[in-house]
């Protein structure tokens, strides 16, 4: 756990971590998709800062645009009310939540504001923007022109709704020009969006579709005020995924910011399927034109349904993450998420997979473990960690699993699979529970020529406690420094480094633990009435 001894000074420089999630409309309330990936930025950078890492999150809220302008519109409220009112639903959300985010970037904030119509004009300044006529159909939900593949019997896929014609001068950037460098680029960086299938599609995008071509920027006044001006011609506005984008930029402090060069070149994006488009096609193209490269990687996760269906605002079938903390406490419903998708696929929601999940794997396994280990050390004990004797084959299992646990948690975590690293987490779990029963300490501790095998049996489990804890505070944070608390590790919890404290043998021998309520209550389902 944290040493107090450690220098920080004397420690070598630190890499950098850069996390985004998606910048959420303003629209609706937050619900389970939002929190999924929400959720996994939080987890991810909260694992960087445990390796020790320059780390830094960013979540936010997109304001302009028309679809946030179309509500404040029904609801006859200015808009700027409907986008405080929801932005602040969002922060809410994640403050109850304990999301550890650094900023949370509103693209209404000043700041946004300038960096915004700074790279316009130096983009237009390049001769990369260019006025002319469109005509296309235009989706208010995507926000964007749609192509054929983004259609079916006429209506949009994501939101079965009917685009509107619409002819319109505007200004386009000259997106086009840049494919061929950004299909060399994804082939040559392999691992750039990720996982693979992302990759495929986003080729398979550059090469065959018809309407992909350049990226229309503006919006006439006359029919959406609600925006950024373009810095070039106050008669028009900023289109909103142009503005949105550039939010990654804002958010750490582009372009002078101390940590911007830093972190830009550790940024991860975390986005859902829905918008891989404009993250893998816009937006490196948008950063080459102003002279950056591309994120380190873009990672697609794809979508939570529920009965089949997306889970969305215009479909009505939310999942709200307020009320699973309210019904199942949020760490329990955070775990289920992390746990239960497989990072790029979609996922089925259920409220009886959840309770299916919390009971198996945190109140039976997790749980259990820590009531075990802390009811027997209080028994036989006297509610200290014991001194071991020498450790024997059942002792070096549990010590094995320590080790590839902490491997398993490293190589997963690099490649964004976090059902993965929480599996290979919870074997050590399942490993010191095996071991628990294989030794029954309850048995041999009526047996007094037993009695050092008693206490290399409680030492064995603590120490398993001790590594758990630290290895799972990236997801269950609480809980985590709940279970260090009960070791009596409360304060080395908090500066645990990955490595250096995650090695076996760390624990200090005579500690106090104390017991406590279960962890994670098995939740009783209500019995099925005839
Ligand atoms: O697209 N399953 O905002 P948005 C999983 N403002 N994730 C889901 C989901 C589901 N059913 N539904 C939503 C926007 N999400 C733009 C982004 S970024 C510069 C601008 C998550 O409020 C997922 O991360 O529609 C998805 O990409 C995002 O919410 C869309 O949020």
């Amino acid at each position: 756990m944290g040493n107090p001894m450690r220098d920080p000074a004397s420690e070598p420089m630190s890499k950098a971590f850069y996390v985004t999630t998606p910048i959420y409309y303003v629209n609706a309330e937050p619900h389970i998709g939002h929190t999924y990936t929400t959720v996994v930025a939080d987890t991810l950078v909260r694992y960087h800062r445990l390796c020790g890492e320059n780390s830094f999150m960013l979540t936010g809220t997109d304001e302009h645009g028309e679809k946030v302008f179309e509500v404040a519109e029904e609801r006859g409220l200015p808009v700027e009310e409907v986008a405080k009112h929801y932005s602040d639903r969002f922060r809410e959300a994640w403050d109850a939540l304990g999301i550890s985010y650094d900023r949370f970037i509103r693209t209404t904030d000043p700041d946004h504001k300038q960096v915004v119509q700074s790279i316009l004009q130096q983009v237009y300044d390049a001769g990369e923007i260019e006025f002319r006529e469109y005509e296309g159909d235009y989706c208010v939900g995507c926000e964007r022109f749609l192509t054929e593949r983004d259609m079916k019997d006429g209506l949009c896929i994501d939101h079965e709704r009917a685009p509107e014609a619409r002819k319109e001068a505007n200004y386009f950037f000259k997106m086009s020009d840049h494919f061929p460098w950004l299909a060399d680029y994804i082939q040559e960086h392999p691992d750039f969006i990720r996982p693979e299938r992302y990759r495929n599609e986003v080729l398979s995008m550059l090469r065959e579709e018809s309407g992909l071509g350049d990226l229309c920027i503006s919006r006439p006044k006359s029919r959406l005020h609600w925006g950024i001006e373009l810095p070039f011609d106050p008669d028009y506005v900023c289109y909103v995924w142009f503005d949105a984008l550039i939010n990654y930029l804002t958010g750490i402090g582009y372009p002078d910011g101390p940590d911007f060069e830093t972190l830009w070149g550790a940024c991860e994006h975390l986005v859902g399927k829905d918008i891989l488009k404009p993250h893998a096609v816009f937006w490196p193209t948008m950063l080459r034109a102003i002279g950056l490269s591309p994120a380190r990687h873009l990672n697609v996760h794809g979508y939570w349904n529920v009965d089949n269906k997306k889970v969305s605002k215009s479909l009505g079938n939310m999942i709200s993450p307020l009320i699973m903390q309210e019904r199942y406490g949020f760490e329990a419903f955070r775990y289920f998420l992390l746990r239960d998708m497989v990072f790029g696929l979609d996922s089925s929601f259920s409220e009886e997979s959840l309770v299916a999940r919390i009971n198996a794997d945190l109140a039976n396994n997790l749980g259990n473990l820590v009531s075990r280990t802390l009811n027997m050390t209080k028994r036989f004990a006297e509610g200290r960690v014991p001194e071991p004797g020498p450790a024997e084959e059942p002792e070096e299992r549990v010590r094995k699993a320590a080790e590839e646990a902490v491997a398993g948690l490293q190589r997963h975590m690099s490649r964004t699979e976090l059902h993965r690293a929480l599996e290979s987490v919870f074997q050590l779990a399942d490993e010191a529970n095996r071991y628990l029963e294989e030794r029954e300490p309850w048995k041999a501790a009526k047996d007094p020529e037993l009695a050092e095998r008693v206490r290399t049996t409680l030492y064995t489990c603590c120490e398993a406690l001790r590594i758990l804890s630290i290895l799972l505070s990236p997801f269950l944070p609480e809980k985590s420094a709940e279970i260090a608390a009960r070791l009596g590790l409360a304060d080395a919890h908090e500066g645990a480094r990955l490595g250096e404290d995650t090695r076996w043998g760390g624990i200090p021998l005579g500690i106090e633990t104390r017991k406590g309520d279960p962890l994670f209550p098995r939740i009783e389902t209500a019995p099925e009435t005839d």
